[in-house]
C-alpha cells in the first residue's frame, strides 16, 4: 500500500480537514524521515489525551517517526494508556483484547503473507509492560517460539498505569504505587534476556532520552523481523502520574536510573541479524 490509500475522492478536496490534506502532502510516506526530522513533517500522532510529561507518549512519538515503512505497517496494540492514543494515530492499528496482542499479530502477519506474498508488510506490536510481561506473556513467548516474523515493542512504564497504579512484573523491587502500598517483593522481570533465549533475532532496550538509539533499534527490529524472525524492543517510558514526579522530570528520571545502575540500554544481535545488517550497509554504499 502506498500514499494513495489516503487520497481524497475527486470533488471532496475542499471539505476535508486541513490536517488530512497536510498528511497527504507532508506525511512520512514514501520518503525516509526519522527522529531528526521531527518538526519538519506531518506526524502520524499529533494530539492525544495522555498525561503531561507522559514518557510513553514521547516514546510513541519517536517510534512512529522511526518506522521504516509506515504506509505498509500495521500496528497491533493492547489495552492500557497507549490505547488512548491509538485512535488518533494515522496508521492501520488494531486494538486487541488485553494480552492477546502477539497472537493477533501472528494471525495478521500470516494473513498478509497469503494476501500480499510479494509485498513488504511490517506487523508491529506496541503494548504496555502489563500486557507484554504479565497477562500476555504466554502469547508473547509462544509467538517467539514459533518464530513469527513480527516486531514486539514494549512501552515499559513499570506499572499498570491505566488502571490507577498496580505493580507489574516490570516494576522494580520495592516499588510503592497507589495500589501496591506494601512495596513490590520481587525484581523487574528480564524480558530482553527471555526474548534472546526464546529465539528473537534482534533485541534492544532503549529509551526516549536517546532518540537516535531508539530509532536505530526500531529500524533494526523491523528489518530483522522482515527477513529473519521475531524481534523485541523494550522502551523505558517513565510515568509521572503513577511514580509521582513532576512532568518535566521524565527524561531526567531515565538518566538518573542509568546512573544508579538500575536501568541500562542493551542490544543483542543474532549472528544472522549481524550478517543482515552488514549486507544492508553494503547495499547502501
Ligand atoms: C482481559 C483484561 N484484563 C484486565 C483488564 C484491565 N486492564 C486494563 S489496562 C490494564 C493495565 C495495563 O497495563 P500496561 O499493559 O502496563 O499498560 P499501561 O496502562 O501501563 O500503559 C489492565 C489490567 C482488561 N482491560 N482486560
Ligand atoms: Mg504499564
Amino acid at each position: 500500500m502506498i500514499k494513495s490509500m489516503f487520497q481524497i475522492s475527486p470533488g471532496f478536496e475542499d471539505i476535508m480537514p486541513a490536517e488530512y490534506l497536510e498528511l497527504i502532502e507532508n506525511g512520512p510516506f514514501e520518503k525516509r524521515v526519522g527522529v531528526s526530522d521531527l518538526g519538519a513533517f506531518k506526524e502520524l500522532l499529533e494530539e492525544h489525551p495522555l498525561c503531561a510529561g507522559c514518557g510513553l507518549a514521547l516514546s510513541l512519538r519517536l517510534i512512529l517517526a522511526s518506522l521504516p515503512n509506515p504506509e505498509d505497517t500495521i500496528i497491533i496494540g493492547s489495552t492500557g494508556c497507549s490505547a488512548l492514543a491509538f485512535p488518533q494515530v494515522a496508521l492501520h492499528n488494531i486494538h486487541s483484547l488485553f494480552g492477546n496482542q502477539n497472537a493477533v499479530a501472528s494471525g495478521v502477519k500470516r494473513a498478509l503473507n497469503l494476501r500480499f506474498p510479494d509485498k513488504i508488510k511490517d506487523v508491529v506490536v506496541i503494548a504496555g509492560d502489563g500486557a507484554t510481561a504479565d497477562i500476555g506473556l504466554d502469547m508473547v513467548l509462544h509467538s517467539w517460539f514459533r518464530q513469527e516474523k513480527i516486531t514486539t515493542i514494549m512501552l515499559d512504564n513499570e506499572a499498570y498505569a491505566n488502571t490507577g497504579g498496580q505493580e507489574s512484573g516490570m516494576s522494580p523491587k520495592g516499588t510503592v504505587l497507589n495500589m501496591a502500598p506494601k512495596g513490590k517483593t520481587f525484581s523487574k522481570v528480564s524480558i530482553p534476556e527471555l526474548a534472546r533465549e526464546a529465539g528473537c533475532a534482534y533485541v534492544a532496550s532503549v529509551n526516549p532520552a536517546q532518540p537516535k538509539k531508539l530509532e536505530k533499534a526500531i529500524v533494526r527490529g523491523i528489518l530483522a523481523a522482515r527477513e529473519l524472525g521475531p524481534t523485541y524492543i523494550q522502551v523505558f517510558s517513565p510515568c509521572p502520574t503513577n511514580y509521582k514526579f513532576k512532568p518535566n522530570e521524565t527524561i531526567s528520571k531515565v538518566r538518573l536510573r542509568e546512573k544508579e545502575g538500575t536501568y541500562e540500554t542493551k542490544e543483542f544481535l543474532s549472528t544472522e541479524a549481524r550478517e543482515l545488517f552488514a549486507r544492508l550497509e553494503e547495499e547502501k554504499k
